[in-house]
């Protein structure tokens, strides 16, 4: 991080533009100014989303290589979870098991910028018994795919686009409506898949970075913004104004592609069931490696509480 006194000098003297009410105060703002300069100030350009239909692998490949975002219909027709993710449903299998969420405040994911998120543990039924009087658990369930309920996966098929991925994980994401993710980044790429219910996503490409006030480098969020893209608070983040959202609802049956480093900030807009697939390949699976080797080491989460609690499923007492 560079010295406060230093950026400050350097904004004054007007070699770098000072980035709104909070300024330049970390090592990333610093950084983010000097992208800002190299593109002449100016932010990347809207993107319109195609929708397609089932592509080729080969067709696949062409957004992926360019990182354009694409809604894909019928990839997840035939997946048994179309019918098993009810809520009934899912109280007659799993209501015993222990799930992971993320507390919630006012529906939206809580989050510090010190110490990251912290995943706890809940019966799934209580979390259902919420759900199901049609109220708002204070919490998100976001249940890292393959661990305390295995069979999630037996519902959904891994899609052909990143099967023999060296890096592959998954997600089970169950909500009220009106909850609501942050925006932020993930390393991998990203096959979104809505199933029950309708949501809301806002995302920017990479390119948008500099204009979005990321948290710095050293936080415990460091892939979050400080920004909010739904309610936009532009005296603080004035820089914000010149990268506009681009803004789509997934209903059930659509899948979104997501590719690598996209921002993105989501709200369910009634009760939503999702699963999704990260992948990498390549120098990007060693990037994830890598992004997972240094949380770890600063204590961080990254997939819940999969590796604390030593017996699968079991509720405590
Ligand atoms: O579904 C959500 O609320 C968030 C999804 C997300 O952040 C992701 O898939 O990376």
């Amino acid at each position: 991080m560079a010295p406060d006194g230093e950026v400050d000098q350097a904004v004054v003297g007007g070699r770098l533009p000072a980035g709104g009410a909070d300024g330049i105060r970390s090592g990333r703002d610093l950084f983010d100014a000097l992208v800002r300069i190299i593109h002449r100030g100016r932010p990347p350009r809207p993107l319109a989303i195609e929708r397609i239909a089932r592509p080729s692998i080969e067709r696949f490949e062409v957004y992926r290589k360019r990182s354009v975002p694409v809604l894909i219909d019928g990839l997840s027709a035939d997946w048994p979870a179309r019918s098993n993710w009810s809520l009934a449903r899912l109280r007659e299998r799993f209501a015993d098991r222990l799930i992971s969420v993320i507390p919630t405040r006012q529906g939206r994911l809580c989050t510090d910028v010190d110490t990251g998120v912290a995943f706890r543990a809940m019966r799934f039924g209580d979390y259902l018994d919420v759900l199901e009087r049609g109220e708002r658990p204070d919490s998100y369930l976001i249940e890292p795919g393959n661990n305390w309920i295995p069979e999630l996966s037996d519902d959904v098929r891994v899609p052909e686009y990143c099967r023999n991925a060296a890096w592959r994980n998954t997600r089970f994401w169950l909500s009220a409506a009106n909850t609501s993710a942050p925006l932020h980044r993930d390393v991998a790429e990203n096959l979104f898949f809505q199933i029950v219910g309708r949501k809301r996503f806002f995302l920017y490409p990479p390119a948008a970075s500099p204009w979005l006030y990321s948290n710095p480098f050293r936080s415990g969020l460091p892939n979050y913004s400080r920004f909010d893209a739904e309610a936009p608070d532009y005296d603080r983040f004035p820089l914000s104004r010149e990268v506009r959202p681009i803004e789509m609802v997934l209903h059930p049956g659509d899948a979104l592609y997501l590719p690598s480093r996209w921002w993105h900030q989501t709200r369910s807009l009634e009760l939503s069931a999702s699963y999704n697939f990260w992948w990498a390949d390549g120098a990007l699976a060693l990037m994830v490696r890598a992004a997972e080797f240094v949380k770890r080491k600063r204590g961080l989460e990254i997939y819940g509480l999969e590796s604390r609690l030593p017996v699968r499923g079991a509720v405590p007492q």
